[in-house]
C-alpha cells in the first residue's frame, strides 16, 4: 500500500502557501479536525444512545427544533476554538448571538470561525448523511480585544479558509485555503483523516439537479421553466433526462455535485422570501469551495461571496454547483 498522507502532514506541508504564516491557521485547521472526529464518533453511534439522538426540546433563533446532536456538535467545536488560542470569537447557526471569547489567551487569536455545527440535522433520526460547515476569517478588530460583530459580518470573498465535514458512508473533511480544494477520508482504524481526494475539481456540467421540488409552484416561475427545459427533457446527445437527487442535507447534496457535477437550488419562495440557507454559515463557505473547484455560487443574480452581510443569521436564495448549469439556471431568472 502506498504511504498515506495524513491531514496533519498535509496542513504542515502547505504552511508555505502563506509566506508570513505563524502556524496559527494550521493549528486551527487541526483543531477543527479533532472536533470533527469527536462529532463523527457521536454520529456513528447516535441510534444506540438516548442522550445523543432526538430533539433537545428547544428551538434555535431560526425557529427550528434543535436536535441533541446539534447542541453536542456546537459544543464540541466551540470547546476546541475556546481552548486553541487561534480564535477570538465565533458565530454559529445554533446560537442567537455571536460569542466573543473573553480569556486573555483567546483575545490574542487572529481568527474568527463561523459555522453550522450540524447541517441537515432533520436527517439525524433517519440515518441519512449530515455535515459540519465552517468558514474562517481574519479578524478586523484589534488583536488583544474581544471579537466584534464587524469581525463576523465580512464578505465571503475575505474568507481565509472554508470547509465541511460530511458524516456519510464514510466521514470526509474537505477544505480550501484558496489554493484549490482537497478532501480527506477518516480512517477509523487509525483515527486519522488521510488524503483521498487531492485537487478536487467540479465538472463544468453534470446530470443531476437537487431542489426541494415541493416548492416549485411557490418560487420564481423561471426555475420551473429551467427544470422543465434542461433537467426533465432528453437533451441532444443524451439518452435520458437528468436525475433529480435531493438529500435534504446541503453538505451531502453539494459533495455529490462537487464530485459528479450537478446543481443545487434553494430559491426564494413565497413562504421564505430570502430562501432558507444562511449566508454566513452555509452559503459563503460552500461558495468558496465551489469557486476553488471551478464551480459557481450565486443568488440567482449575484455572486454569493460579494454580498456584504447585514446580520448574522441572514438568509439568501442559493444556486450552487457546476458552472454551466448555474449559468443556465440564472438565464431563466433574468
Ligand atoms: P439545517 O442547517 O437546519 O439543517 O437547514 C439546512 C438544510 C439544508 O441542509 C437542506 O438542503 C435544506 O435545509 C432542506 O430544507 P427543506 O426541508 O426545506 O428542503
Ligand atoms: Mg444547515
Amino acid at each position: 500500500m502506498a504511504k498515506l498522507t495524513t491531514l496533519h502532514e498535509f496542513i504542515m506541508d502547505r504552511q508555505g502557501d502563506f509566506p508570513y504564516a505563524t502556524g496559527e491557521l494550521s493549528r486551527l485547521l487541526s483543531d477543527i479536525s479533532v472536533a470533527s472526529k469527536v462529532v463523527s464518533n457521536d454520529v456513528r453511534r447516535a441510534g444506540l444512545m438516548d442522550d445523543i439522538i432526538g430533539a433537545q426540546g428547544n428551538t434555535n433563533i431560526q425557529g427550528e427544533e434543535q436536535q441533541k446532536l446539534d447542541v453536542i456538535a456546537d459544543n464540541a467545536f466551540i470547546s476546541v476554538f475556546k481552548t486553541g488560542g487561534e480564535v477570538c470569537g465565533i458565530a454559529s447557526e445554533e446560537n442567537d448571538d455571536f460569542m466573543p471569547f473573553e480569556s486573555e489567551f483567546s483575545k490574542g487569536g487572529k481568527y474568527v470561525v463561523l459555522f453550522d455545527p450540524l447541517d441537515g440535522s432533520s436527517n439525524i433520526d433517519v440515518n441519512v448523511s449530515i455535515g459540519t460547515i465552517f468558514s474562517i476569517y481574519r479578524r478586523v478588530s484589534e488583536k488583544g480585544s474581544p471579537a466584534t460583530l464587524a469581525d463576523m459580518l465580512q464578505e465571503g470573498a475575505k474568507q481565509i479558509a472554508a470547509g465541511y465535514v460530511l458524516y456519510g458512508s464514510s466521514t470526509m473533511l474537505v477544505y480550501t485555503t484558496g489554493f484549490g480544494v482537497n478532501g480527506f477520508t477518516l480512517d477509523p482504524s487509525i483515527g486519522e483523516f488521510c488524503l483521498s481526494h487531492p485537487k478536487m475539481q467540479m465538472p463544468t456540467t453534470g446530470r443531476m439537479y437537487a431542489m426541494n421540488e415541493g416548492n416549485i409552484n411557490i418560487c420564481d416561475p423561471g426555475i420551473k421553466e429551467y427544470i422543465e427545459t434542461y433537467c426533465q427533457q432528453i437533451l441532444e446527445g443524451a439518452s435520458k433526462p437528468y436525475s433529480g437527487r435531493y438529500i435534504g442535507s446541503l453538505v451531502a447534496d453539494f459533495h455529490r455535485n462537487l464530485i459528479k457535477g450537478g446543481i443545487y437550488i434553494y430559491p426564494s419562495t413565497t413562504v421564505d422570501p430570502d430562501g432558507r440557507l444562511r449566508l454566513l454559515y452555509e452559503c459563503n463557505p460552500l461558495a468558496f469551495i465551489a469557486e476553488q473547484a471551478g464551480g459557481l455560487a450565486t443568488t440567482g443574480h449575484d455572486r454569493v461571496m460579494d454580498i456584504v452581510p447585514k446580520e448574522l443569521h441572514e438568509r439568501i436564495p442559493f444556486f450552487i454547483g457546476s458552472k454551466e448549469m448555474v449559468e443556465q439556471a440564472m438565464n431563466f431568472l433574468k
